[in-house]
């Protein structure tokens, strides 16, 4: 990697310090180097003159630099850490590059590495995907920070990944506009004129400032932008020369105040015809999906579900409604089904939620609610769609769409439906609410005794890993951060009922998600001492493994169990479905969609990172013994992993 040396233009040299130029530019290039302490690498220990060529080549460049002739004693780099402290960001995930050396030393030595404190991370990937997850435990966005161009290319996947999820992400890229600063080389392979261009489809807004001044505007218009529902990931160019150059007036600068934001809250004659539509209703429903944001948000709609004495659905995006809540009807089809009236709260797939789709060798769908169900919506997807990805999903006609913050109009909807309740409906409520309450408990009794099924089989089954998980960490307070695809079973069997028991998928179904974003929900539950648990899918492990790496150098607690089916079990079953469908034989479908010859050894994989290992379990037996012991070294503040060679589910 060619070194960009500091520009010798005047505008840099006009702000050195005087002292220390009339002392530095006394000194010999022999004893300036004299001054420089000698690097601590086995290489540069060496005499250069005996290394070979290649090495001699890389001892130099891995050398101390020589110190400049005279101090630089103000930098962009550091004007733009004070600015990044105003936002109250803890922590800034990053993979490390020159196009950001600017800053990424002025965070270290000016911003002493604290609000926010760097995560050394071997993947862009694993950088966005921890902010997404962090982000949905704690409420505030995370930064990331990466290469322009190439990493942000790597950085691409996770980006879509937040963005359909409608999470906030920091994100921070180097890039050198100037095309006469460049240096020879990989500066200009990383350089663009435009480089957000790769992910601007998937961000909320983005920029590249062209002063300090701008920069600090910026920076606070994009937190602004990022954290206002609907919330998405927004990006910062930064660069180099504004970066590392001097500050030319500080006493100028002025950073904005970021501002209290408030979501928008729904129009109140439009609540007020959604609750008269709800209170009419024999059998409402409400169907939700990204409608938690905060601690309020399920308190929220147990408090509406509660008044109406009506179903819930939860889609599961977020923490939305308490899992044995005898309203919560998620599993019971015949909730949609017998609705009268169907409202859809931060809904972003309600065409999926009221009709059946076959994928079969023609393709049919067809409604499954009654033909005279009324249907509302209520959320702020409308507010931010974009043309190209379709992530939005197939258009559902409904009679009332009211844009408008689900959880934040939440209880003005509630009000509204306390107010036309003159008692004369209270019987009916309660009647309602009885019925619903058995058949909660029934299809918890189903989903119990389902589970059963193959208990003791090897490899072991998914319902099984999923309920010993459950028994190790009931009695802690858990927060299950993700599942493998498809695995239904803990939000069938366990109790979810505390803000932070959940925390929705990867919204843009990009496998490669589950580990390092439940390290990054890790790290938001890590202070508040609660014990963070995932199932990941050994195909989703295989794209960021070094995210272990990553949870071992800063200490994150995490119980991380790899549901290792020795496939990419879906995919496995697309082909298998496809070779049936053509009846050419089933037996070669596991070529390009499965793990194995040589199987994966994950837990001995997960020491390599320094992280403790348990496994390949595949006796039921040893599954519960080997969970505990993995609680403890958890509990201890350290992560661990659990490899559970499993049935497909
Ligand atoms: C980035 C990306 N690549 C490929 C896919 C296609 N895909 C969907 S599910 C899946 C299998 C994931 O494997 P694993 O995590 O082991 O889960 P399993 O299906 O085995 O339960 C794949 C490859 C995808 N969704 N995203
Ligand atoms: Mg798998």
């Amino acid at each position: 990697m060619p070194k960009r040396r500091n520009s010798p233009d005047v505008a840099r040299r006009s702000f050195l310090k005087g002292a220390g130029l009339a002392g530095a530019v006394a000194l010999t290039p022999a004893a300036a180097k004299a001054q420089v302490a000698a690097p601590k690498t086995p290489l540069n220990k060496a005499p250069l003159k005996t290394l070979p060529p290649g090495p001699t080549q890389i001892a130099l460049e891995t050398q101390l630099p020589e110190k400049d002739p005279v101090t630089q004693t103000s930098s962009g780099g550091d004007f733009m850490v004070d600015v990044v402290k105003t936002l109250g960001i803890e922590y800034c995930a990053i993979n490390c590059a020159s196009s950001y050396r600017g800053i990424h030393e002025s965070f270290i030595n000016y911003g002493k590495n604290t609000k926010p404190e760097l995560l050394t991370c071997p993947h862009e990937e694993i950088a966005v995907h921890m902010a997404q997850g962090y982000a949905k435990i704690d409420g505030k966005p995370l930064a990331m920070m990466c290469h322009g161009v190439v990493g942000l290319q790597h950085a691409a996947m996770a980006l879509y990944n937040a963005w359909s999820d409608r999470v906030p992400v920091f994100v921070m890229i180097g890039n050198i506009t100037e095309a006469d600063k460049r240096a020879p080389g990989a500066e200009w392979s990383h350089a663009a004129i435009d480089p957000a261009a790769i992910v601007r489809d998937f961000l909320k807004w983005d920029d590249q400032p062209q002063s300090l001044q701008h920069f600090a505007e910026s920076a606070v218009r994009a937190y602004t932008i990022a954290t206002t529902p609907p919330m998405a990931p927004v990006l910062l160019s930064l660069d180099g020369e504004l970066q590392e150059n001097p500050i030319a007036d500080r006493a100028s600068l002025r950073i904005p105040k970021l501002p209290k934001v408030v979501p928008p809250q729904a129009d109140s004659g439009a609540i007020a015809e959604l609750a008269k539509m709800l209170v009419a209703a024999e059998s409402p429903v409400l169907i939700c999906d990204r409608l938690a944001r905060t601690e309020n948000g399920m308190k929220h709609l147990v408090e509406l579900a509660e008044t109406l004495q009506c179903a819930v659905v939860d889609q599961g995006g977020r923490m939305n409604f308490p899992s044995r809540h005898p309203l919560n009807q998620t599993f019971r089809r015949a909730a949609v089904t017998q609705a009268d009236v169907i409202l859809g709260l931060e809904m972003n797939d309600l065409w999926g939620s009221v009709n059946s789709f076959t994928d079969r060798i023609v393709r049919t769908w067809r409604p499954i609610t009654k033909p005279d169900a009324k249907m509302a919506t209520l959320g702020t997807r409308e507010y931010l769609i974009k043309s190209n990805f379709q992530d939005f999903q197939r258009f559902q006609g409904v009679d009332l769409a009211i844009g408008g913050d689900g959880e934040t109009s939440l209880p003005a909807l509630t009000e509204a439906v306390k107010r036309l309740l003159d008692g004369s409906r209270k019987a009916a409520f309660e009647a309602r609410g009885k019925k619903l309450a058995a058949a909660q408990l029934a299809s918890l009794e189903e989903a119990r005794q389902a589970a059963t099924v193959g208990w003791d089989a090897s490899p072991i089954s998914v319902a099984r890993l999923s309920a010993e998980v459950y028994n190790t960490v009931k009695d802690e307070d858990w927060s299950l951060v993700g599942t493998s695809t498809g695995n239904n079973w803990p939000r069938r069997l366990w109790d979810f009922k505390k803000p932070h028991s959940w925390n929705g998928g990867s919204g843009g179904g990009g496998v490669g998600y589950t580990l390092p974003a439940s390290l990054g929900a890790a790290l938001a539950n890590k202070k508040h001492g609660r014990l963070t648990v995932a199932i990941g899918g050994d195909g989703d492990f295989m794209f960021a493994p070094g995210t272990l790496w990553t949870a071992a150098h800063h200490k994150i607690p995490m119980l991380y169990v790899v549901l290792n089916n020795r496939a990419y079990h879906q995919e496995y079953m697309y082909v298998l479905a496809m070779a049936g469908r053509r009846s050419r034989g089933v037996t070669d479908v596991d070529i390009g969609t499965t793990l194995k010859d040589p199987n994966i050894d994950y837990a001995t994989v997960a020491r390599g990172f320094g992280v403790h290992g348990e496994g390949p379990i595949s006796d039921p037996a040893e599954l519960a013994p080997a969970l505990k012991r993995a609680l403890a070294v958890v509990k201890s503040g350290q992560p661990a992993l659990v490899d559970v060679v499993s049935e497909p589910r």
